[in-house]
């Protein structure tokens, strides 16, 4: 996938897209990055790329014409990405937004920053707004990143062949259960005894409990929408019920 990002801040983006789990995707050639600069298309004189809001206030706005010529070099070489725009008044970026971008060929993500873009320009070059949460951050380019993240996740081959974005959080709609490496003992704090036994069976109904539990105590509103088993159903009573009695 190509995820041409256009933005007056390239250099936020380096050690992000170059480590880690997006560092092998893009060594790999499955994940292509493309950081297009948006100053160098300013036709000002000292190359500016922001100017003050009309109608007066504070700070700056983005100006629509580096923008838009900007957007325009970028779309000529990926006539058919989706062009999206990270802003607080987006559509709000889940697990099921991040599994629909992952099927597209190419995206155009356009970082804003200061004030804001001339509205004009998104008008003319952007088909979607799409927000990483309900807090403000001085750019769109951490959102970028966020979304990048998000997305090269889904796409085959990108996390390892064992791992399945789909077994994460999230995607049944429950939380994960807690994880343990060695040392067995630390400090008199043991690993569940369930998880040393080499029983398969036990240990992934302990995991299942596990999940509906950390569900239940941090996020019981994921409850209402999460894919349960006739197994899990019991199993939530069950804890519910404990619940209850020790409080
Ligand atoms: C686009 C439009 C994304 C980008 C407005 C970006 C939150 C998110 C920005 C703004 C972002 C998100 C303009 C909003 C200045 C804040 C004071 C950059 N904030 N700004 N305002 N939730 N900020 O995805």
């Amino acid at each position: 996938m190509i995820i041409n990002i256009l933005t007056i801040f390239p250099e936020m983006f380096g050690s992000v897209f170059s480590s880690s789990i997006l560092g092998r995707a893009c060594a790999q050639g499955l994940l292509d990055i493309r950081l297009t600069d948006i100053r160098p298309f300013s036709t000002c004189k000292h190359k500016n790329t922001d100017d003050y809001p009309f109608g007066g206030g504070a700070g700056m706005v983005m100006m629509a014409q580096p923008i838009l010529d900007a957007m325009a070099a970028v779309s000529a070489d990926l006539p058919d990405a989706r062009r999206i725009y990270l802003g607080p008044r987006g559509r709000k970026l889940t697990t099921a937004v991040a599994r629909d971008l992952s099927a597209e060929k190419s995206l155009i993500l356009l970082c804003g920053h200061y004030e804001g873009v001339d509205q004009r320009a998104l008008d003319a070059c952007v088909d979607e707004e799409i927000s990483i949460g309900d807090y403000i951050l001085t750019g769109g380019e951490l959102a970028a990143m966020v979304l990048t993240d998000c997305v090269a996740r889904f796409i085959p081959g990108v996390l390892g062949s064992a791992d399945s974005p789909e077994e994460e959080s999230f995607s049944d709609g429950l939380l994960e259960y807690p994880q343990y490496t060695r040392p067995r003992d630390l400090n008199g704090k043991t690993v569940p005894e369930v998880l040393l036994s080499g029983d398969h069976a036990k240990i992934r109904a302990w995991r299942r409990r596990e999940s509906l539990a950390a569900t239940l105590r941090f996020r019981p509103d994921l409850l209402k929408s999460a894919i349960l088993s006739v197994d899990d159903q019991k199993t939530l009573k069950e804890l519910e019920n404990k619940c209850s009695s020790e409080s």
